[in-house]
């Protein structure tokens, strides 16, 4: 009879706690199983017409957990005297916000109020990554949405910073170095506007072009973002394999053809280039860290529990307070 009482008493403790953040794969399997499905159609749907969407969508879950932690404060539109994360210089073309908020209409019609944005982001980013380089992978879920977003807080690492400025930003989220080269692998798919590696190919003095940059490539960036560099020209991140997401971004590298200071960058100190080395010769390697790395990613200053909110929209939070202005 003890023995009963007490393992009813253990298993009635069990599911209030939980270790670390919270986080568990299988958030929504009770409340809306549904739900990673849904977010994996919306997706896959717009892949269909254009994968450059897989990009656009990383990137996103990238930069929402960067500032104030994977809490969706990268979806909400500016407010009449509070410009929000998307109208950050570093955003500077993010995109795949309409598929978001497909996903979440599709969700909140199957269970309204119970999914969160950000939680829709990082599955969205997950399956992107499926798509685009059939690397698939579970990632816990039971993130909240924040109710704040503040232009003045993007702090993004920048594409012309050097090696430590980009080590000392990922230990800052707790990413370590090799976390840093492996989810840099990102960029072996998506765009690039000019701006971003015009110190590169435009310098003053002797040498015009970034000797760390191949020549002929040089050029060719030169001839795409001449006469007007600021325009909307874009190019590929990765020459040798653009629309796939794999380790063929580590070649390039190693060959002179990283696009921004801050890829090239991964070959200037010796603990980065070594992953650099590890991550071009082993797909899978690379493959399983990326994984890893990403699911680490979204784990970043979480909301989780009674914290935040389930947003209904994914661009406004449910109540906001009252502005003289409005
Ligand atoms: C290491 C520091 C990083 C810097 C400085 C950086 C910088 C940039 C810049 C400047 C662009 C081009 C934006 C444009 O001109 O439109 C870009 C694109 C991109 N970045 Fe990064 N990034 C970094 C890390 C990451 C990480 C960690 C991820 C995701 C795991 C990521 C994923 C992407 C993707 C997928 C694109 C292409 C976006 C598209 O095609 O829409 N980046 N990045
Ligand atoms: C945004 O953040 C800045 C810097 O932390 C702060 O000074 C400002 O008051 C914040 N704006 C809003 C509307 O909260
Ligand atoms: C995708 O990856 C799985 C293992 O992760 C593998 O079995 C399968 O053959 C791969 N599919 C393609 C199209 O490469
Ligand atoms: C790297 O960049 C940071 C920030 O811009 C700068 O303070 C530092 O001196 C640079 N380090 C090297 C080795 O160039
Ligand atoms: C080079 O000079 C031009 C014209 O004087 C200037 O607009 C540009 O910003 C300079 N570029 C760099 C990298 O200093
Ligand atoms: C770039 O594209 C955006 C959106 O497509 C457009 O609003 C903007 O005017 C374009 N800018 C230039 C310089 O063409
Ligand atoms: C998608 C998005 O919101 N882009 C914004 C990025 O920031 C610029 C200003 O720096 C805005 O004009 C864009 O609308």
């Amino acid at each position: 009879m003890m023995k009963w009482i007490t393992v009813i008493v253990v298993l009635a403790v069990i599911p209030v706690m939980c270790s670390g953040d919270c986080l568990k794969i299988g958030f929504y399997d009770k409340t809306c199983p549904s739900a990673e499905k849904l977010v994996r159609k919306a997706v896959a749907s717009v892949f269909a017409s254009n994968p450059g969407i897989a990009a656009g969508l990383i990137r996103m879950h990238f930069h929402d957990c960067f500032v104030r932690g994977c809490d969706a404060s990268v979806l909400l539109n500016t407010t009449p005297g509070n410009p929000s994360e998307k109208d950050a210089l570093p955003n500077l073309s993010l995109r795949g916000f309409e598929v978001i908020d497909a996903a979440k209409a599709a969700i909140e019609a199957a269970c309204p109020d119970v999914v969160s944005c950000a939680d829709i982001l990082t599955f969205a980013a997950r399956d992107s990554a499926a798509l685009a380089g059939n690397i698939s992978y579970q990632v816990p879920a039971g993130r909240r949405d924040g109710v704040v977003s503040n232009i003045s807080e993007v702090n993004l690492p920048s594409p012309f910073a050097n090696a430590s400025d980009l080590i000392r930003r990922f230990a800052q989220k707790n990413l370590t170095p090799d976390e840093l080269v492996t989810l840099s692998g990102a960029h072996s798919i998506g765009i690039s506007h000019c701006g971003a590696f015009l110190n590169r190919i435009f310098r003053n003095g002797s040498s015009q072009i970034d000797p760390t940059l191949s020549l002929s490539y040089a050029e060719l960036l030169q001839a795409k973002c001449t006469p007007t560099p600021l325009a909307n020209t874009t190019v590929r991140l990765d020459l040798i394999t653009a629309d796939v997401l794999d380790n063929k971004y580590y070649l390039g590298l190693e060959n002179n053809l990283g696009l921004f200071t801050s890829d090239h960058a991964l070959t200037t100190v010796a603990a980065l280039k070594a992953a650099v080395e590890v991550n071009a010769r082993n797909p899978a390697v690379w493959a399983e860290k990326f994984k890893r790395a990403s699911v680490k990613m979204g784990r970043i200053e979480v909301l989780t529990g009674k914290e935040g909110e389930i947003r209904k929209q994914c661009s406004v939070i449910n109540s906001r307070p009252r502005l003289a202005v409005e």
